[in-house]
């Protein structure tokens, strides 16, 4: 039974590394598994991609990033995981909306996207595919920065750690019961306490994406 499923957080939450465990963990219980990422997985996305996280781009207003990862999900959307779906498949994919939601509204503040703008493209975007579950991998930024002290930082991360705070928050915003985010994913949004080991996230992680395939199919879905 096919299930869109995407795990989502701050910069170095471990959301790569979880995504390829729970890859790992669905195929060794049989499932057929597809694995990818946003923004990218497309050759459209994955050009954007590289102009999105490219240094040398320099600063962009927060609706013109957005309207470019949007432009790459629905591209992701249309050429992958609905195929996928169609296939009975399960995809797991690195990141979602809530990252467009979160970075280019909520973390930006006053010069951020507005709710209702991002609200309305989602819908859009999503009118055809909507996940099923959304997994929001919760870290320290500071530990998330240890993490990943060894890598070169692209354009977003280059932002620092107070812009990371500020996604932080921005994702437990989106949590929160009753907004409008949870609509648009069947099982809801799931708060994981990513600070653990790898092991202790990808139990919680594995046990939510368990639960998700083992309930009936929504309405309307394949
Ligand atoms: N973006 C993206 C937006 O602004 N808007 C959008 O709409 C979208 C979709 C690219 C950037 O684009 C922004 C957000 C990003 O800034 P990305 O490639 O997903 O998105 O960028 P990152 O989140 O920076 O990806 P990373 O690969 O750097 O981080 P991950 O995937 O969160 O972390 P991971 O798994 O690579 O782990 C990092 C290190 O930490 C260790 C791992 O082994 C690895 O070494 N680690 C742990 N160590 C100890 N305990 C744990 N629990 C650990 N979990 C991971």
């Amino acid at each position: 039974m096919s299930r869109f499923i995407a795990l989502d957080g701050p910069d170095g939450c471990g959301k790569s590394t979880q995504a390829r465990r729970l890859v790992e963990a669905l195929r060794a219980q049989g499932h057929s598994v597809l694995h990818l990422r946003e923004p990218g997985s497309t050759p459209f996305g994955e050009r954007l991609r590289e102009a999105l996280l490219d240094p040398s781009v320099g600063d962009l207003a927060p609706l013109t990033e957005a309207l470019a990862f949007f432009a790459a999900r629905r591209a992701m959307l249309d050429e992958e995981v609905a195929p996928a779906r169609a296939r009975g498949e399960i995809v797991v994919a690195e990141r979602s909306f809530l990252s467009t939601v979160v970075y280019q509204g909520a973390a930006c503040g006053q010069d951020g996207v507005a709710d209702d703008v991002l609200r309305w493209i989602t819908a859009a975007v999503h009118e055809r595919c909507r996940h099923d579950l959304l997994v929001v991998l919760d870290v320290d930024p500071e530990i998330a920065a240890r993490r990943a002290a060894d890598r070169n930082p692209d354009r977003i991360e280059a932002r620092g750690v107070e812009f990371q705070r500020l996604v932080r928050a921005g994702f437990l915003e989106v949590v929160e019961p009753g907004h409008w985010a949870s609509g648009l994913a069947a099982s809801g949004i799931l708060r994981v306490d990513a600070n653990r080991t790898l092991d202790e996230v990808h139990e919680d992680v594995l046990r939510a994406a368990v639960a998700c395939i083992g309930e009936g199919p929504a309405a309307g879905r394949p």
